[in-house]
């Protein structure tokens, strides 16, 4: 039996919806939230690019502190950050948290001159556009990122933070934090006014720096040259050096086993890949078709091979290769035809996993 979705209990909940949507304030035409604003093409562009919207969001950096002759400020709501902007200057001051709302044509800013660009603006006609909703309220917080994961265009607009290495620098304007483990950097630039002094820095010192994320691509797709661009010296702060990241292990273990056939007999050995989690107990068998156990490769005939860099292998015991060289325990040459092989591993926590594989011995054909 089916259930009729037409009762009146249905038809009566849906009336207090259409009611109580009336009821409610309405919203501004045009109302979208700053995440719509900043959802992007394939070009690099936002969706809404030319369209009037209105947006809320609270004020992460001020007006006055990146453009004196103009109302140039950046507004977050969510996860997600814009600029504003007007020509004329506005009569009242705005802090820190302070909500705002905000109507406007959006607008990529692209340089007729350069071709560079490409953040991410509501352009308002008058000031009246601008309204402030509520003061007093706290700053909002940067979201701390890993530093390769700076430079997106998620982030155009928005504040975070980031630890990275002082690598290079022209103190003037700019200068580059780096991240010694991936090797990605972030160009760290002056805000517009008095605001940054970087010469304090030097090549080497760990900084924590928040910032909101400006754009100045050069071409498209609009999707690179992001720069982090702290709001005051405060932005800037010294930090513990960063710890290497924990290796990426899948919980799971892995076992892979070339599916060609190997020939003992002529002294070939089968290599037998495996990985585990960090320090877990790792055996790998070998089985014939019957399910009787042919060998334990608890020793290696090859050594462990592991292609992670130096500074992960501490501690670390269960990635590499061992080698079957087709021989059971005896050390006597097994017959030709289908092994399984068997990787239990046991990590740290107890918790048990099993792979297995075939391995094929070969003969000679004649
Ligand atoms: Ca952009």
């Amino acid at each position: 039996m089916t259930k009729n979705l037409n009762t009146p209990a249905v038809a009566t909940l849906a009336a207090a919806l259409c009611l109580a949507a009336l009821l409610a304030r309405p919203a501004p035409a045009g109302a979208v939230t700053i995440c719509d604003v900043q959802d992007y093409d394939s070009a690099g562009f936002s969706l809404l690019e030319g369209e009037t919207v209105t947006v809320k969001g609270a004020v992460i950096v001020p007006p006055g502190l990146l453009q004196p002759q103009y109302t140039s400020m950046y507004i977050q709501q969510g996860d997600c950050g814009v600029n504003i902007f007007c020509f004329d200057l506005l009569p009242f001051e705005l802090a820190l948290g302070d909500s705002v709302q905000v109507t406007g044509e959006v607008v990529e800013y692209v340089s007729s001159g350069s071709g560079a660009g490409a953040t991410t603006e509501i352009m308002c006609e008058s000031l009246e556009q601008i309204e402030l909703l509520s003061t007093g309220n706290d700053p909002v917080e940067a979201a701390a990122l890993d530093l390769p994961d700076v430079n997106l265009e998620d982030n155009e607009g928005r504040l975070v933070k980031t630890i990275g290495i002082v690598i290079d620098n022209n103190f003037d304007f700019s200068m580059y934090l780096g991240d010694p483990y991936s090797g990605a950097s972030v160009q760290v630039y002056k805000s517009y006014i008095e605001g940054t002094d970087f010469s304090v820095f030097v090549p080497g010192d760990t900084l924590e720096i928040t910032g909101f994320v400006l754009q100045y691509d050069r071409a498209a797709p609009y999707l690179q040259g992001y720069e982090l661009v702290p709001r005051y010296q405060s932005d800037m702060q010294y930090a513990e050096p960063v710890e290497p990241p924990e290796p990426e292990y899948s919980a799971e273990a892995r076992l892979s086993v070339p599916a060609r056939p190997f020939r003992p007999d002529i002294g070939e050995v089968l290599p037998i890949g495996y990985s585990a989690p960090e320090r877990s107990e790792t055996t790998i068998e070998v089985y014939d078709l019957q399910g009787r156990l042919v060998r334990t490769l608890t020793e290696g005939d090859y050594e462990g091979i592991s292609a992670l860099p130096e500074y992960y292998k501490e501690g670390f015991y269960g990635e590499g290769v061992r080698g079957w060289d087709g021989r059971d325990e005896l050390r006597r040459l097994v017959p030709a035809g289908t092994y399984i092989c068997r990787l239990e591993v046991e990590d740290r926590d107890g918790n048990k996993s099993v792979k297995i594989a075939p391995a094929v011995v070969g003969i000679k054909l004649n």
